[in-house]
């Protein structure tokens, strides 16, 4: 090494000690310092197993949750490129998701009576969601590439996405509860249930009653059918609900809670030096809603399962506890301490000891290691190790279940094996197939919730950040960076193989079945003409696009009619998508090849309206265009 590089390498040492500092005063917690490569000695200890070479494709699929963004975005491991964006309870601006007929009845059919009244006079549909925990459908105990389950923590809401299109098509809301937090499927024998936890205590029904007694506030533990997406049942707890799992033996769900207290504010809700996690036991409660022994809320049968019931069993837990991971040996699910340092696992051999009241609640617990400050939520990697998000120490811990469970026996052994700084501040982790019975334990991410320092300054707005970490060797390597816009609060890591999406839409498709209906109704064929349909004061516009045409040059209504736009896209092509904006009119949608969409509005505004083509599909896409000229009232 000559002078000067050896002066440089001492200089981004120093200034990276610096750096580290700073976010160590800047974050709730210490950053730990000690151990943290240079950039330059990451960059060599990132070996080439993340690279993915252009034109090479990715081995996994990721699903990553975006918080409160609201959608789900696609990504490609280890390449971590992102690939799509599936909007959800967000408003898109390039697909229309939110103006197109179609989108909007998936919005707003699954909605409660009372919300629909609530946004009549507010847009008609949710502007807004808080997307936390994506999650595939399973059938016996792995991905089965059918469906993707999302929650909405701000309205309510559980969202279906369909694999072979990856587009939502439905969205529910859940009646008596508030605010969707932890929401897992069944994974055995299949899916089957959507578990999903109701977050905040609310009286029920929530309608003004009740207001300043939070003794008649409860929490709501739902299981969606995740077939019709209806509500099979619920039932009440004692606390609240945080995060859950379900077993891999198709019998218990458990979830974490860590307002034990019942509380309202925070010196209420920590008061209690224990917590909990409540176990539901499914059967007895299928059995319960069967012989009736359920109140029947907005249509909903909810089973009372508070402290006492036959239904639910309360483990004491250290204070707050956060993440519910069940592992892929389908013997242990682990519950993240949060306020605690420690993670308690639960042999799910014990529970029916524990129902039966063989055992007390805590002899379900075969270890509780103590791993480091803040564990959130535990991966694993289908070798019996397990991979804890510490979110005060900014650092991922692994360790070894059966040397934990060696240990609370007495053993003197240290179950942790590894800890790798993650910059900074992991919430979620997620490893390749971790949540299922084929874990292969080949890379782990750690989802972020700041960066940072990690790249240039963008204001103070500031990317998260995930990390890529390489887990097959003996230690862990941080292999790569993904800044990424808010929030990356949770994601699954699925094998290709067990995904198989479509390459153009199936004309019999279910989502755009009303759009054919119409047609037939009014004598048009959507697949070959182009005409305009008048209704009264509604007019229906009907055409195709085919690229670099639509069928339509032009078309002509009257100021003040309402006007549907049908668009049906013959390209057969892979890939070859259209898009439809009204220009200074708000419209605009996206035409999968061999898909319809239709949007309506009023045709207000007289004059010369371009529509045009905002999907680049041709040479000619510019030329992609026609007018929608509209008369004025007087004429
Ligand atoms: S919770 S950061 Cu919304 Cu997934 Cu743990
Ligand atoms: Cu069609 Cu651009």
């Amino acid at each position: 090494m000559n002078d000067s590089t050896k002066r440089q390498d001492k200089l981004s040492r120093r200034e990276l000690i610096g750096r580290s500092a700073a976010a160590a005063v800047a974050g709730a917690a210490g950053v730990t310092v000690g151990g943290t490569l240079t950039p330059r000695a990451a960059r060599a200890a990132a070996d080439s197993s993340a690279n993915v070479g252009p034109g090479d494709l990715d081995e996994y699929y990721g699903f990553w949750s975006s918080g409160q963004t609201g959608e789900v975005r696609i990504l490609g491991l280890p390449s971590m490129r992102e690939l799509m964006r599936i909007p959800v309870f967000n408003r898109c601006s390039a697909t229309g998701w939110g103006m197109t007929n179609e989108s909007r009845k998936i919005l707003t059919e699954g909605l409660l009576p009372e919300t629909r009244e609530y946004l009549a006079s507010n847009g008609g549909v949710w502007m807004n969601g808080d997307a936390h925990h994506p999650h595939m459908s399973f059938t016996d105990g792995t991905y089965d590439g059918r469906y993707l389950w999302i929650n909405d923590k701000a309205n309510t809401r559980v969202a279906r996405i369909r694999c072979d299109v990856m587009k939502v098509d439905k969205i529910i809301e859940i009646p008596n509860a508030a605010d969707i937090h932890g929401m897992r499927p069944q994974k055995y024998p299949r899916t089957g249930y959507v578990f999903a936890n109701g977050e905040h205590r609310v009286p029920i029904p929530n309608d003004g009653r009740d207001l300043d007694d939070p003794t008649k506030y409860h929490s709501v533990f739902t299981a969606i059918d995740g077939d019709t997406m209806k509500i099979a049942w619920q039932v009440l707890v004692s606390g609240n609900l945080d995060n859950c799992d379900a077993d891999y033996q198709g019998l218990y769900a458990f979830s974490t809670c860590y307002n034990s207290e019942e509380g309202v504010t925070l010196a209420e809700m920590t008061r209690a030096e224990q917590d909990h996690c409540v176990i539901f036991d499914i059967k007895a409660i299928e059995g319960a809603v069967a012989a009736g022994d359920f109140k029947e809320m907005s249509g909903v049968p909810v089973v009372d399962g508070r402290k006492g019931s036959r239904y639910t069993r309360y483990v004491p837990i250290s204070n707050s506890p956060h993440g519910c991971n069940t592992a892929p040996d389908g013997k242990y699910v682990v519950i993240n301490g949060k306020l605690s340092p420690t993670v308690s696992v639960i042999d799910v051999r014990k529970v029916p000891d524990v129902f039966a009241d063989r055992i007390e609640p805590r002899g379900c617990i075969v270890a509780e290691p103590e791993l480091g400050l803040g564990p959130l939520h535990t991966a694993f990697d289908g070798k019996g190790n397990a991979f804890t998000t510490l979110f005060l120490d900014s650092q991922v811990a692994k360790w070894n279940v059966d040397a934990a469970i060696r240990k609370f026996n007495g053993e003197n052994v240290d179950p942790v094996l590894e800890k790798v700084d993650v910059q900074y501040q992991p919430g979620h982790n997620h490893t390749s197939m971790g949540e299922t019975k084929e874990a292969d334990g080949r890379w782990l991410v750690s989802l972020n919730k700041f960066s940072k320092d990690r790249f240039i300054n963008v204001g103070p707005l500031k990317p998260e950040n995930e990390q890529l970490i390489d887990i097959t060797g003996e230690r862990m390597k941080v292999v790569h960076d993904g800044p990424t816009f808010a929030e990356p609060h949770d994601c699954i890591i699925v094998r290709a193989d067990k995904v198989n999406p479509s390459k153009v839409w199936r004309r019999d498709d279910p989502i755009f079945a009303d759009a054919v209906a119409q047609a037939k109704a009014d004598g048009v064929t959507l697949e070959k003409d182009a005409k305009v349909v008048r209704d009264g004061d509604k007019v229906r516009v009907y055409m195709w696009s085919l690229a670099p045409n639509f069928g339509l040059t032009d078309f002509r209504v009257k100021q003040g009619d309402e006007v549907t736009v049908y668009v049906t896209n013959l390209d057969q092509v892979d890939d070859l998508t259209h898009g439809l904006t009204i220009a200074n009119y708000g419209v605009a949608m996206e035409i999968g090849p061999q898909a319809t969409a239709s949007v309506t509005f009023k045709a207000d505004r007289p004059g010369v309206h371009w529509y045009y083509c905002q999907w680049f599909c041709h040479a000619l896409h510019m030329e992609m265009r026609g007018r929608m000229l509209v008369e004025p009232k007087s004429a």
